[in-house]
């Protein structure tokens, strides 16, 4: 069911902060920038390899309010990895069968990710306390491009 890993999203209070310390560090370049009001984040997608179906990324995201996933989560734990996703080949058929083992879904219909994808996210309670999203990459990404630092 699962390609490769597409991205590891990781919760900060400060996204252009961590963009830089990001680059710097590791050498990464970013390769998207977006604001995902329906996920209520601001994010940027820094590039690490190209693989099966799509690429894998670092995803650094800085919530748009305190109300939203990724407010409350900082608010409770502080900066830190928040989910890890999961390339697939095909998102609704992977919720299905991921539904069919009686996993809870917190979406009900895929949603937009980031660069044109298509995701649904697990409830972390059931799958060993990881929120797990599951990520259908658009082919090609859509909105990518190098932005200079
Ligand atoms: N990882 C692991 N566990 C998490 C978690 C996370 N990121 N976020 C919440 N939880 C746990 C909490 O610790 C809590 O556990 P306890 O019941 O033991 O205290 C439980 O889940 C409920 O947490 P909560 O703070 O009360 O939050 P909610 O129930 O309101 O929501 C969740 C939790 C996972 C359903 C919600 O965050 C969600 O719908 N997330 C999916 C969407 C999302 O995160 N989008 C942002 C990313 C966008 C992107 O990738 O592009
Ligand atoms: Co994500």
């Amino acid at each position: 069911m699962f390609m490769r890993i597409d991205h590891i999203g990781i919760a900060c209070h400060d996204l252009e902060e961590k963009i830089e310390l990001f680059s710097r560090t590791f050498e990464l370049t970013v390769v998207a920038r977006e604001v995902n009001e329906e996920q209520g984040v601001k994010e940027a997608m820094l590039h690490i390899a190209d693989g099966e179906g799509g690429g894998s990324y670092i995803q650094l995201l800085e919530p748009l309010s305190e109300e939203s996933p990724v407010g409350k989560f900082l608010a409770r734990r502080g900066e830190g990895v928040h989910h890890v996703a999961f390339g697939v080949p095909d998102v609704a058929d992977a919720m299905h069968k991921i539904k069919e083992k009686g996993v809870r879904l917190l979406d009900e219909r895929p949603r937009h990710g980031s660069m044109g994808s298509e995701i649904a996210f697990l409830h972390p309670k059931d799958v060993g306390g990881m929120l797990t999203e599951l990520v259908q990459a658009a082919t090609p990404p859509q909105n990518v491009k190098k932005v200079h630092m």
